[in-house]
């Protein structure tokens, strides 16, 4: 098909222009404040709608600047209703009883370290900490600590492991999996005035900064220099580096800069007993022995807590595109991800898909949020970012992917974006989702890492298992083959809940995918760990976490099984017997199942 004539088929839109409260939003337009030249279809206060561009003079017009804005704040959560709390921890584990309760002597020694103010007790500020984004997890916690620098944090530690005295590391608050707030009583240790960045070398791109800031504020100072980070999330208003690299977070641009554990290069952390290990090197090759950041990376706080990061970040490219694309199934999709990997190659920097299910609840729940392609409801949606230094290469090179997945019927319609505003809005679609979900109603989350090819089947196995009951939703990172599957129901409900797990678990294993692609464990996968681990390989995470932690008092009833995490080596041999002498099926063979024992059992 003639170029043109393909351009007149496929509808490209042109969206109104959205309102948005985002002052990152606001900034970013300043950066090119003559686009409505750039681009003679459009006009600083408003788009014409539905316009058919000629594919050559739409793509030859459209350039934006880089970032995002950040759409997930904590104060724009306020507005979702409170949930009811379901029993999620307490029907699993119980306070460890070898743990101490703070007492006034705990608080007068906190406030001669650390002074008042940075000891937390007032009830209005206990309860956001206690309370995880979801409003799912919720402690009872009578005592934040917020130290401001790593000797602080240090002293705190030590003491606390002298007295038994549980903790809870916590940044940004935004996991997702209750790891960031206390399961009981634990002392709740923030981040959030460590805060500092220390350098950056516009060379090498190496950022070293404390692991309390926030990773927009980071995304802002590097885009001053001309650099980006190498991670970004729906989350970034919130949440902080340190507690991105506890979770290994993953986000939108994994697929091009990879995971966290290739571009951290250093990282401080304090042990339970207050050791400060300085791991904080900037050498992209070090192999002088083992390399332990990398056990902090993904840990989620029970190992140690990470003062300090240094992290390497890619230059800012010029050249940026969007194209929100209609898919009328899922094989499409998976095609037009080989396609992609093919045609646009080094310049891909963001494949994500949603299904008309979070299409459907983005448009109901969100404000101005408008559907790019609203003459159908499609089945699928992917969202495709570019990334490159060559404008005019970039553009060739997505015009012909795109001509190429039109012509061979894998787009049914699709929408690119003309400005940072439409850019915006596109992206605002997808990572407005957990947001959407979370005004629905309750919401039950499953992070999966599955061939790209299967992926998909288990969003409609679950959909048939729960028939009308609940609204079965699959979107996510596609690009690193990572499915977010979110069961959508007016209320908790242990009988959908039933339906779910551990079929879930059961269906991920089976395939020898990952029950956690990159939320974390927390508490609420922590005893379902053998879904995608050998038993051997949690018994040395133990042992690791007992070396390290011989109290155990980080983030305890997180990650690792509670069986094995008691307080001393004898209990650990005493519960690996009850554990493992119950055998299932061949991927679940060190699966116990579910292991209830009371911590006075040891
Ligand atoms: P917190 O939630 O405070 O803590 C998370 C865990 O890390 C806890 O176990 C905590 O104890 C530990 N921790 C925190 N700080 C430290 C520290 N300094 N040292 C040791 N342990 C620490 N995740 C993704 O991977 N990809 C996404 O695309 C993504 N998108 C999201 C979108 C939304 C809207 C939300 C709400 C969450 C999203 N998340 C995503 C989940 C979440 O993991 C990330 O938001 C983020 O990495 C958590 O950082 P935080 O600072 O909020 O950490
Ligand atoms: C995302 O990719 C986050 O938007 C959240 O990882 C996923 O809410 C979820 O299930
Ligand atoms: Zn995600």
């Amino acid at each position: 098909m003639e170029n043109h004539k393909l351009a007149a088929a496929i509808a490209y839109r042109l969206l109104n222009q959205t309102k948005h409260s985002s002052k990152k939003i606001i900034h970013q337009r300043l950066l090119i404040p003559n686009f409505s030249q750039l681009n003679p279809l459009s006009s600083t206060s408003g788009f014409t709608r539905h316009a058919s561009v000629p594919l050559k003079r739409f793509l030859a017009s459209y350039r934006w600047d880089l970032q995002k804005s950040s759409l997930i704040r904590m104060q724009n959560i306020s507005a979702i209703h409170h949930r009811k709390f379901g029993s999620v921890a307490s029907a699993v584990v119980q306070r460890n009883p070898n743990f101490s309760t703070i007492n006034n002597d705990d608080l007068i020694y906190f406030e001669k370290i650390l002074g008042a103010k940075k000891v937390i007790q007032d009830h209005e500020e206990l309860e956001t900490a206690n309370t995880d984004w979801m409003h799912k997890y919720k402690g009872s916690s009578k005592l934040m600590l917020q130290p401001e620098n790593t000797t602080e944090l240090s002293q705190i530690l030590e003491y606390c492991n002298s007295r038994r005295l549980a903790v809870v590391p916590q940044g940004g608050n935004t996991g997702l999996v209750g790891g960031s707030v206390p399961v009981f009583d634990e002392v709740i240790i923030s981040t959030r005035r460590m805060n500092n960045i220390i350098s950056f070398d516009q060379v090498s791109g190496v950022l070293v900064c404390e692991a309390g800031c926030i990773l927009e504020n980071l995304i802002s100072f590097l885009d001053k220099k001309g650099f980006i980070m190498p991670l970004d999330l729906g989350a970034k208003g919130s949440c902080q580096i340190g507690g991105n690299i506890s979770t290994n977070a993953g986000g939108l641009r994994l697929v091009r800069y990879g995971s966290l554990h290739g571009t951290v290069l250093g990282l401080e952390a304090v042990l339970a007993n207050g050791s400060v290990i300085d791991m904080l090197g900037t050498l992209r090759k070090d192999n002088t022995g083992y390399d332990l950041k990398h056990l902090f990376i993904g840990s989620e706080g029970s190992l140690g807590i990470i003062t300090k990061v240094s992290i390497l970040t890619p230059p800012k490219l010029s050249s940026v595109n969007i194209a929100f694309l209609a898919c009328q199934d899922y094989i499409s999709c998976q095609k037009l991800l080989f396609q992609a990997k093919r045609r646009l190659g080094e310049i891909l920097s963001a494949f994500e898909f949603l299904d008309s299910q979070a299409m459907n609840l983005v448009l109901h729940h969100l404000d101005g949020v408008r559907n790019p392609l609203p003459s159908s409801i499609y089945n699928f949606y992917v969202l495709i970012e570019t990334t490159g230094s060559n404008e005019s290469n970039d553009k060739a090179t997505l015009e012909a992917f795109l001509l190429h997945a039109m012509e061979s019927g894998l787009v049914s319609d699709g929408a690119l974006a003309q400005d940072f505003s439409q850019a915006s809005s596109f992206w605002h679609i997808r990572e407005g989702i957990p947001e959407a979900l979370m005004k629905a109603g309750a919401v039950y989350k499953y992070d999966l890492s599955l061939p790209v090819e299967k992926m998909y089947d288990l969003v409609e196995e679950i959909r048939t298992r729960l028939g009308s009951a609940a609204n079965v939703v699959g979107y996510g990172h596609l690009g690193d083959g990572n499915l977010h599957l979110n069961v959508s129901a007016p209320q908790y409900d242990d009988a959908i809940l039933s339906q779910i797990e551990p079929f879930v678990y059961e269906w991920t294993s089976r395939h020898r995918g990952s029950i956690s692609a990159e939320h974390g464990l927390g508490l609420m996968k922590a005893e379902k760990i053998y879904y995608s681990k050998s038993s051997e390989t949690v018994q040395l995470m133990a042992s690791i976490k007992k070396l390290l932690d011989p109290n155990g008092i980080l983030n305890p009833y997180k990650v690792i099984p509670s069986s094995l995490s008691s307080s001393s080596i004898e209990a650990y041999d005493k519960v690996s017997l009850l554990i493992f002498s119950n055998v299932q099926d061949v991927h679940m063979k060190s699966q116990p199942t579910i292991c209830k024992l009371p911590w006075s059992t040891f």
